[in-house]
Parts: structure tokens; C-alpha cells; sequence
């Protein structure tokens, strides 16, 4: 695919949206495309995982809605954190409705994930609606969002004509908003994306060590998601957060995923 052997600092001229434009520049200057996702009970506890990750990671992806002492201090926090650390915030929160339902879960309730969340994410299956209906709240806030494109789960229905068509409601949408995909793959295939045309394919389902969870989800290696099938950001919780041996383990296993992921993506480069 031609965009993975063009470096992330030279990708940063195809982007208008500033959270994409963001994420390339971090990215370079960190050396680093981990993501990692902080999956645990309490905002206290999340804030932790920040604290030794931060330096290694170019994003910091949340579900907010998991923690129990979830305040709008846990966010001044976060995002004071994401200044000082240099990271961009992802709230994993896989809109899934119509338009009008998901612009007031973006903008409003407990947590208005589109006043702190840099980068959010959708499903595809409402149709072209849900892409408005979050633009509408977003795009005025130089906010970013991901289609769900495939999943790393078995047994997703997020496959084949679903894949293909999830893509080509990106593409209809234009790239003012809609800055890349949640997939396992490159799905802005080669033959089907337009000249300047640039996504940014993010991929959960990633160990070094585990094969999988009890509950269907699979994991690869960052070697295999970033020069096998091209990804551009390995997304990592219980690789790292869920790490046993105290505070050093989860940074010194932060470090070794930001190593291995930066590794990779010189060797698709071919340096
Ligand atoms: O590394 P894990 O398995 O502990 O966590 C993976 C994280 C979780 C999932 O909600 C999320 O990645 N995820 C997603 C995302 C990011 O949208 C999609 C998917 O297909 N699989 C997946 O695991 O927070």
C-alpha cells in the first residue's frame, strides 16, 4: 500500500483535520505509534497508568464510562496530562446511532466527550447519519473520528461488503472529519483511494504475549499489525496496564511496546 512506505512526518500534508495533523506530528517527534488504552475500574487508577505511560505513547484512548469516580476534575487532569506528556486523547466510545441520538451523547450528559476527547469513534451500521450528527459537534472543535471498519473480536460481522462499504461511507464523507478507521488491515484500499487521499488505520487487538482473552478478543504482534498489514497506531491495554510487578513494569512494558511498534514501522519503511 503506498501510504505505509511514506514516513508519518511526510503524511502530515495530505490532512486538514487538526487531530490527524496532530497525531502525525506527535508521532514523529516522539517516535512512538502506541496507543495505549487505560481499561481499568477508577479515574484514579487511569490517571496512574497516564502518569508512567504518557512518555511512550502517542494517545491515551479512554472509556470513560467505566469508571466509577468519573469527574470533570478526572478530565482537567487528563487533559493537563496530555499537554505536559504530549498525547492525544481518544474516548473509545463506538457511537452506534442516529445522528441526532449520537450528536447528544458526543456533546452532553456526564461526561461531553467533545469538550476534552481529541479523537472518537463510530460504527458504520446507522448509515451517513452518524458522520453528521457527530461532525455537527466535532468539527467546530477540530475534534477527529475513526469509523469502525473490522473488529478484533471473533465472529465480527464487520467484515467483507461491511469492511468495503464502511470505507466508501468515509470517502463520501471527506476527510475534513473522518481521519481513519479502527480495522485489522488497510482498508482504504490501494486501488480505490484518490491522489492526497490519506487515512490513519488504528489497531487494538495487539500482545506480545497472550494469544487472546476468554471472551473472543485476538491479539497479534505489533510486527504483524504494522508491517503485515500496514497499521499505522497499535493500540495495547492489558498488555501494559495489566502488566504485573508494580509501577516500573507497566513503564519499562510501555517502553518495550513503543520499541517494538517504532521498530516495525522503520522496517515497512525499509530503513
Ligand atoms: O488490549 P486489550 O484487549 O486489553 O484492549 C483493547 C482495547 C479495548 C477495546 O474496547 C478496544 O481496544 N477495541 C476496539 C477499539 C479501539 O475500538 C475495537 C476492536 O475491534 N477491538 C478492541 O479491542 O479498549
Amino acid at each position: 500500500h503506498p501510504t505505509t512506505l511514506i514516513p508519518y512526518s511526510e503524511r502530515i500534508k495530505f490532512h486538514t483535520n487538526p487531530t490527524a495533523i496532530k497525531i502525525l506530528e506527535i508521532m514523529d517527534r516522539k517516535k512512538t505509534n502506541l496507543a495505549v488504552s487505560v481499561d481499568v475500574n477508577t479515574a484514579k487508577e487511569a490517571l496512574e497508568v497516564v502518569r508512567r505511560v504518557g512518555a511512550s505513547v502517542c494517545m491515551v484512548k479512554t472509556h470513560c464510562d467505566i469508571f466509577e469516580d468519573f469527574t470533570p476534575a478526572f478530565i482537567e487532569e487528563l487533559v493537563r496530562l496530555s499537554k505536559e506528556l504530549d498525547f492525544v486523547i481518544f474516548e473509545d466510545r463506538k457511537f452506534a446511532d442516529i445522528g441526532n441520538t449520537v450528536s447528544l451523547q458526543y456533546s452532553s450528559g456526564v461526561h461531553k466527550i467533545a469538550s476534552w476527547a481529541d479523537l472518537t469513534n463510530a460504527h458504520s451500521v446507522p448509515g451517513p447519519g452518524i458522520i453528521a450528527g457527530l461532525a455537527k459537534i466535532g468539527q467546530p472543535l477540530g475534534r477527529g473520528l475513526l469509523l469502525l471498519a473490522e473488529m478484533s473480536s471473533a465472529g465480527s460481522l464487520a467484515v467483507g461488503g461491511y469492511t468495503e462499504q464502511t470505507f466508501k461511507m468515509a470517502q463520501d464523507a471527506g476527510r475534513d472529519f473522518v481521519i481513519g478507521f479502527i480495522a485489522q488491515d488497510r482498508v482504504d484500499r490501494a486501488d480505490k483511494i484518490k491522489e492526497g487521499e490519506d487515512y490513519l488505520i488504528m489497531s487494538p487487538g495487539v500482545g506480545l504475549g497472550k494469544k487472546g482473552d476468554s471472551l473472543g478478543q485476538q491479539y497479534r504482534t505489533p510486527r504483524e499489525c504494522v508491517v503485515d498489514s500496514g497499521a499505522d497506531v497499535i493500540i495495547v491495554g492489558r498488555g501494559i496496564y495489566g502488566v504485573e510487578g508494580g509501577e516500573q513494569a507497566v513503564r519499562d512494558e510501555a517502553e518495550r511496546y513503543r520499541q517494538e511498534g517504532w521498530k516495525a514501522y522503520e522496517e515497512r519503511l525499509g530503513k
